[in-house]
């Protein structure tokens, strides 16, 4: 069994970027910089068969490329103990379109619908125990937080490893996004 997931890569620059926001929270495990990503499906264990199935399914995605920026920060789940510490996104039609032909490939996999609506964010940190006014001290302060515009140019199919040191993401596949 292989737990995969789909994401988009963040330039290296605003990974680093990223990564520096997640660390000056007090208590948090901020995102390793490295693996810092835009999840745009979950997909959890899969067989090997069905990994190569999926695979061959999302290889035939054709969505055009496009730009996106980070835009603010945010926390799941809204209310009461926060668990993670986000940065959101601009506001991209391109992106839900990308979204719903991995999601439509992925069903024509067999694999059942994604639960709930695709909610765009980069994870910069997990919490644990950290008193909301520590978190909302955190979101008020980065809440203007803006990048420049970076091209989105592919997807990729990562392979994560649920290690005791925390996950480790492996590149299995990556595709070019291109004329439709
Ligand atoms: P997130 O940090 O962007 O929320 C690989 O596990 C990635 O899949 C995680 O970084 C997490 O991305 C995302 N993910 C989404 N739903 C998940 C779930 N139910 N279990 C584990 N990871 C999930």
């Amino acid at each position: 069994m292989i737990r995969l997931f789909v994401a988009l890569d963040i330039p290296a620059p605003l990974r680093q970027r990223l990564h520096a926001m997640g660390k000056d929270i007090p208590g948090a495990r901020p995102a390793p910089r490295d693996q810092i990503h835009l999840t745009l499906r979950f997909i959890g264990e899969v067989d090997d068969g069905m990994a190569l199935d999926i695979e061959a399914s999302l290889a035939a995605v054709r969505s055009p490329p496009f730009s996106l920026s980070v835009r603010g920060v945010g926390c799941f789940p809204h209310r009461g103990t926060p668990r993670v510490l986000w940065a959101g996104l601009s506001e991209s039609r391109e992106l839900d379109i990308l979204h719903t032909h991995i999601e439509n490939r992925l069903i024509a996999c067999g694999l059942p619908p994604e639960p709930g609506k695709f909610s765009p964010h980069i994870t910069l940190a997990r919490l644990r125990d950290c008193p909301r006014r520590q978190a909302d001290a955190f979101l008020a302060d980065k809440a203007l937080f803006r990048s420049e515009d970076f091209p989105v140019e592919g997807f990729v199919l990562y392979a994560s490893r649920l290690l005791k040191s925390g996950a480790v993401h492996v590149a299995r596949a990556s595709w070019p996004l291109g004329a439709t």
